[in-house]
């Protein structure tokens, strides 16, 4: 099993993080607080990068998501919030709805060099008075195309122009309990979501495992980049991101199986008892696009695939294949 490879790729970081535990004391120790994930932490230390992204020069794939752009003033979300299937589109305040276009995910698009897989988070903008974006940023991987992802990697706030590891981290479900007993919310979820830390701000096994950067385009980018050593167990995944006006806990995911309906509210009118959004405000997210391999569109959580016909087939002969197409937008069918 590839999944199992890359978990046992990992146990040697694991051990790193314990042995180091045990070691001597170090110079400082960062306080823990009852809020923070229960999860193994890397030793801050001094931090060597050597390897540092470029810009991509391959374009591996893009997708778009849902935009509220011209819609936000109806306080009413038509599709792209799912609930049930762990799908939100959700860039708007609690109870009142008020637009936060920092976090409303426009397109996505993944590029690569030899080192590293590039991956652009376009926003709808940056709201008022902002210079950079504001909100926590990120990427899920699915190794193995079962619906539950494997790493995330997340980026805080504040960004800069240039590349930084500062306020960014990578985390690891070692445990595989992401996404509970099922794809659907989980009656009662007792799992831990990514509980382990495997880099933070530098701090780990590979310091340039993971990188982000603002990119002041024609729209606000969020660019990360994270080196393709992280799967070289594997020649496709599966990947989607994310955009959060709070910070996010990695062990509260998948929300859909920590929060109830009631509790994260909805962006749809047309749901009368959940309407407006409650407790889960201020977040986006996406479909899965694959990587690696021709999507069916019945991948879990993957984006939907448009079957496109060929206009120029002569009668009588074979129908050429059909070329798929990948949809984000779960309007596109
Ligand atoms: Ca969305
Ligand atoms: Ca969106
Ligand atoms: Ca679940
Ligand atoms: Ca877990």
């Amino acid at each position: 099993m590839k999944l199992q490879d890359s978990r046992i790729r990992y146990l040697p970081f694991l051990f790193v993080l314990i042995t180091n535990a045990c070691g001597p004391a170090p110079a400082t120790v960062s306080p823990s607080t009852a809020t923070e994930p229960a999860a193994q932490v890397p030793q801050a230390g001094v931090i060597v990068h050597i390897a540092t992204p470029g810009t991509g020069s391959t374009q591996e794939a893009s997708a778009h998501d849902n935009d509220e752009s011209n819609s936000f003033q109806d306080k009413d979300v038509q599709s792209g919030d799912q609930f049930k299937v762990n799908r939100f589109e959700r860039p708007f305040t609690s109870k009142d709805m008020k637009y936060l276009p920092y976090v409303d995910i426009k397109n996505m698009v993944m590029k690569s060099d030899d080192t590293w897989f590039y991956i652009d988070i376009e926003l709808v903008g940056l709201g008022k008075g902002n210079n950079l974006p504001k909100g926590s940023y990120g990427a899920e991987f699915d190794l193995n195309m079962d619906g539950r992802a494997e790493y995330l990697i997340l980026a805080k706030p504040p960004f800069s122009e240039a590349w930084s590891t500062d306020g960014l981290a990578l985390y690891f479900d070692q445990n595989g309990d992401i996404g509970g007993t099922r794809m659907y919310p989980d009656d009662t979820y007792t799992g831990n979501g990514y509980e382990t830390v495997l880099v933070d701000s530098g701090a780990g096994p590979d310091p340039d495992v993971v990188w982000a950067r603002y990119v002041n385009s024609s729209k606000p980018i969020i660019e990360l980049a994270v080196k393709r050593d992280l799967f070289e167990d594997t020649s496709t995944f599966m990947w989607d991101v994310l955009a959060s006006a709070n910070p996010v806990d990695p062990t509260k995911l998948y929300f859909n199986d920590t929060l109830t309906a009631k509790r994260a509210g909805s962006p749809r009118k047309q749901l009368k008892n959940f309407y407006p959004i409650n407790e889960l405000w201020g977040f986006d997210n996406t479909c899965r696009v694959p990587f690696g391999f021709q999507a069916t569109g019945n991948e879990p959580m993957g984006c939907s695939v448009a079957q496109e016909d060929p206009s120029d087939v002569e009668f009588g002969a074979p129908a050429p294949p059909k070329v798929p197409r990948i949809c984000a937008d779960i309007n596109c069918h």
